[in-house]
Order: C-alpha cells, then structure tokens, then sequence
C-alpha cells in the first residue's frame, strides 16, 4: 500500500490513527523535557509520509503572482543566515476528544499533547522571498499578491489525492519580525521524514496547519487558501457557509495539565500539579492560576521558560514563540477537581466551559483544563 514505507516510531506514543499516521505522547513524557524530543513531538498526517531521496535535485519552487518564477535548491537556502527558532507547534485540534464529549465533531481525536516545543533551524522566509525580489512589495501588490500559500509533496485522503496546502498573509511572511522559517533543523538535527524532510515551513505563533512539511512550491496568490475555520456552535453540517469565516491563523491561550491523568487516584496531602501553558501571536504567558475546588478559589503557579539550547543564546534565535512550564505544590485533601487556566499578556483568558465553544471541526478547545482526582486513604 501507500502506507508500506512509513518511518519508525517511539513506542511510546498514543496512536489516534494509524493510516494516515496520527499520534501523541502520553502526557507526562510530554512535560519531561522543555525542548521536546523528535521522538515525543507530536505527528499529524494527512496521508503517506514522503520519501526525498535525491536531495541534490530537490528544489523549492516560488510561482504565482511574480514577475519571474524561481527555483531555489537547498543549496540556495543553505546559504541564507540560518536563525534557531524555539517555537510550540500547536494543533487546533489539540484537546479535540473533549470537545467531542460533548457532540460529535469531525476530525482525529486528540488528548492534550497535539503539541511541541521545538528548536527550528533555517533559513527566514522573509529572507527567501527577498531573493526573488518580493519585498518590493509595490510590484506584487500591484500584481494583486496577498497571500503566500505552501504547496507540499505529500498526497493526502481528504484532498482527494492532492497535495497539502495552507496560506498566510503575505504581511507575515515578508515580515522577519514573524520569525517564519524555511526549516531544515529541528533540535540540531535534519529534519526527519515524518516532521518534513528535507524542508518544512513553521509559522510561530500560529495553528500548526499553517506549518507546511515536504515543502515544494511557494504560491504567491490574491485568495487564502479555504481550509481550518471556526464556526459557531449553530452551525451544523446542513448549513454550514464555509466562505462566511476566515481561516484561523494565531491560536488562543492555552493551558493544560500534565502531571495527572483524567481519573487520578491520590493518597490525600501535597501533590505536584504541572503543565504547559502557551499563546499564540508571540504573546507571553501572564499567569497561571490552579484551583483544586473545581474553580471556586485559585492559587498561582510558579513558570519557567527555559531557553532552547545553550548555545543558540544570541541575536539569530529567539523563544518567545515558546511554551512556558508552570508548577505547583498544593494540598490535595479529598476527591475533587482541580483545574488550571492562564491569562496571556495581551490579558486575554480562557473560556470556563467547553461546551460554550463547541464547533463541529472539533478545534480550539483552550478552555479551563480540568482533571477528576479521587483521594482515597
Ligand atoms: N504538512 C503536510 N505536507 N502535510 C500534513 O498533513 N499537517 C499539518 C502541518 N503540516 C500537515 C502538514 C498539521 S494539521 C499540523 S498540526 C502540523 O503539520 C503537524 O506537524 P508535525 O507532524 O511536525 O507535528
Ligand atoms: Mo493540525
């Protein structure tokens, strides 16, 4: 089958679906190191893995709304100031499974590690688009471009058995502040087959669809590609208007705990609760409040940021595309329900209750993380 040169996978990860290969690890592994390993990332597929293997004659090709179309091998890109980027990689359809509690939603189901932390090393786009000459931006706004959309080699089942593809505003992706990334490292290694071999696109900040992997054509278009959207909770799929929302782009505050299961069985006293907490747009995390009443009453937790790697301290990389690790000790006498939510810099919090952010797709389930635990003596 399509299926018969998949790559090899830790066993530790949770498969939601096998063909194509969707998984994520368990949630402790998950908080077991900041940066987290390729082997732990999370994988998510829309069909076969593709294989490069003449990496000599591989090219990426920059087409659509430009005077002169132009291929770029990695050679070209190899070339470009090579920035180290620690971004979170998120889903939006992280936490997706607790949200189809509650109704049905279409789409793989997701626990809470749809997510990563990543060191990403290339080359910028903004610097690749200005090789071809795009920042001047006069001659592609006036040939009508808005968007940038990245065009991959795999072939996926809901395409119909075309290629995977998603868009970003051309603003953002000649913009170096945006940090976006032609991509060919993750965590000081080659990128592997399954996270984009040889090059993949990370957009920090924003859904991980936007991340386009097996890189093969940059688009530049007057249309953004129609695809991830969030409809409100009316819309079913008899009147669904897939025209009348935008594409999502920038996730919401995120927050989730760790260090326990749904259902924990605890002897009473001090316990650790832990977890990620993450905004999308490159805002920071403000605040993380726990409650082990189901919410009534709140503590702070302490966070951490680590810094990705020692040796990429410098102007050519940057964190504040990363997750932040929070932790606290707290007394836990009697079954109850602790819960956790974050508050970002911008201020912006979570919502309390799933069910008030239902949408059928199943994405952007950011609200209040709560974990079930039973003390018993
Ligand atoms: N790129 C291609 N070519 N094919 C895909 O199926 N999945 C996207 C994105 N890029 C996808 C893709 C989605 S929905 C997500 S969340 C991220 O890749 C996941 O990246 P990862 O598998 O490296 O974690
Ligand atoms: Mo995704």
């Amino acid at each position: 089958s399509s299926y018969s040169q998949e790559p090899p996978r830790h066993p530790i990860l949770q498969i939601n679906s096998k063909e194509p290969f969707n998984a994520e690890p368990p949630r402790s592994a998950l908080i077991s190191s900041y940066v987290t390993p390729v082997d732990f990332f999370y994988k998510r597929n829309h069909g076969p893995i593709p294989i490069v293997d003449d990496i000599e004659s591989y090219y990426v090709s920059i087409c659509g709304l430009i005077e002169n179309s132009k291929d770029l091998f990695m050679r070209d890109i190899r070339m470009l100031p090579k920035y180290n980027i620690t971004a979170t990689l998120q889903c939006a359809g992280n936490r997706r499974t607790a949200m189809s509690n509650v109704r049905t939603v279409k789409g793989v189901g997701w626990d809470v590690s749809a997510i990563g932390n990543a060191v990403w090393s290339g080359a910028k786009l903004a610097d690749v688009l200005e090789l071809v000459g795009i920042p001047n931006l006069t001659s592609v706004t006036r040939s009508g471009g808005k968007h940038v959309e990245f065009v991959s080699i795999d072939k996926c089942k809901e395409e119909n058995g075309g290629p995977y593809k998603a868009s970003i505003p051309l603003s953002q992706a000649t913009n170096p502040e945006a940090d976006v990334l032609l991509a060919y490292e993750m965590n000081g290694e080659p990128l592997n087959r399954d996270h984009g071999y040889p090059l993949r696109v990370v957009v920090p900040g924003v859904i991980g669809a936007r991340s386009v992997k097996w890189l093969d054509t940059i688009n530049i278009l007057a249309e953004e590609c129609q695809d991830y959207k969030m409809f409100p909770p009316s819309v079913n799929w008899d009147n669904i208007n897939w025209k009348s929302r935008r594409p999502l782009m920038d996730f919401p505050v995120q927050c989730v705990i760790c260090s326990l299961e749904d259902v924990n069985v605890m002897k009473p006293g001090k316990a650790k609760v832990s977890g990620y907490a993450v905004s999308g747009g490159g805002r920071g995390i403000e605040r993380v409040d726990i409650s082990v009443d189901g919410g009534k009453n709140w503590v702070e937790a302490s966070r951490c940021q680590k810094t990705g790697f020692p040796y990429i301290a410098d102007h050519m990389s940057s964190d504040k595309w990363a997750w932040v690790f929070f932790e606290v000790i707290i007394d836990i006498p009697h079954s109850t329900q602790i819960v956790a939510k974050a508050v970002d810099t911008a201020a912006n919090v979570q919502p309390e209750s799933v069910e008030t952010i239902w949408n059928l797709r199943g994405v952007l389930n950011t609200s209040w993380h709560r974990v079930q635990v039973r003390v018993g003596h």
